[in-house]
């Protein structure tokens, strides 16, 4: 008990040291850490993906797709288009390798932005991405857009346009020269040829199924699971039945007013079942309710009983038992 506590109190010692005197963090805004973390891979996780006893590396993140790296003659080997994850792109910020159907092919369970916002994204119509240095001023700028019917519009307001890349403020002076402007024609052909384009196709978090070791087929978590965005993923057997359950954690309050704030979740946990599916229980069955920005789940023993340790941004963290622990 005392060892647990000592860490533990290490751990929040380093955590307020960091937030308080780490001159990198004081430094940091929302807006660069976002510049800084854009495309930035999210989280990297071991996985054996087709039972050859090679571990596989899983590679996740935003505005990009699912990769899976075999390890071979020293040098990584990107598999992930032949495994079918090509036009997996989406915003994730978390992975977990969990065998959900019990075939003993290893599933990945995807922490993503969820379907719970103003964005749309599929195949077709895909959240769009402009990355250029748009101006000249040895910055770059990246510009959003997103499918309204048939066309990609950019969703950001003009006047945040002006601020990014001030030369627009000439050309879209006027509210009526911008409101219908697709997102393609904001700049010259010659400037659009040139600008990195990335694509999200998909916002719900998910499950990636392993088809022995072939393929992956991706598969919805539950309604529940996609009401805000996915930060933590936590995965056990809680009732002990035939199937791996897991406790989900996120919410984000930081986005613009215009895409509303997404923290209508507060942790859910998900039972296993037949067949890859999952059942969501509300906060008054499973005894979970944290509000807030949830950014990690970790079990800790303490006194031979399990804890739940919630990290929840701008707040203390919260410890659950599990009563069901003999
Ligand atoms: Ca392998
Ligand atoms: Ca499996
Ligand atoms: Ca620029
Ligand atoms: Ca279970």
């Amino acid at each position: 008990m005392e060892k647990v506590k000592s860490s533990l109190n290490t751990l929040i010692e380093i955590m307020n040291e960091l937030r308080e005197k780490c001159p990198w963090d004081k430094k940091q805004t929302l807006k660069s850490l976002r510049e800084k973390t854009i495309e930035e891979v999210y989280e990297l996780s071991e996985a054996i993906i087709n039972n050859d006893n090679k571990k596989e590396l899983v590679v996740v993140g935003e505005w990009m797709p699912v990769k899976v790296y075999e390890f071979s003659n020293d040098v990584f080997v990107d598999i992930s288009d032949d495994l079918g994850l090509d036009k997996s792109n989406g915003l994730y910020n978390v992975l977990k390798i969990v065998d959900v159907n019990n075939d003993s092919f290893k599933d990945i369970i995807l922490g993503n932005y969820g379907l719970n916002s103003s964005f749309k994204a599929s195949i077709d119509k895909p959240l769009t991405l402009l990355v250029n240095d748009f101006d000249n001023n040895r910055k770059t700028e990246q510009i959003i857009g997103m499918y309204y019917g048939n066309d990609l519009y950019p969703i950001v307001q003009l006047k945040d346009l002006w601020m990014q890349i001030p030369v627009l403020k000439k050309k879209y002076l006027k509210f009526e020269n911008y409101k219908n402007k697709k997102l393609l024609e904001l700049f010259s052909k010659e400037i659009i040829d040139k600008t990195e384009k990335k694509y999200v196709y998909n916002l719900a978090s998910c499950i990636l199924i392993n088809d022995v070791g072939k393929k992956f087929k991706l598969e919805y978590l539950p309604f529940e699971a996609q009401l805000s965005p996915i930060y933590s993923i936590l995965s056990e057997n809680f009732n002990n039945d035939d199937y791996d359950d897991i406790i989900i954690g996120g919410n984000i309050t930081t986005v613009k007013p215009e895409f509303g704030i997404n923290n209508a979740s507060f942790s859910l946990l998900l039972l296993g079942m037949k067949d890859s599916k999952f059942k969501s229980l509300n906060s008054k069955e499973s005894g979970l309710f944290v509000k807030g920005e949830i950014r990690d789940i970790i079990k800790v023993k303490v006194n031979e009983k399990d804890n739940y340790i919630f990290a929840v941004n701008n707040s203390k963290l919260k410890i659950f038992k599990n009563e069901n622990d003999k």
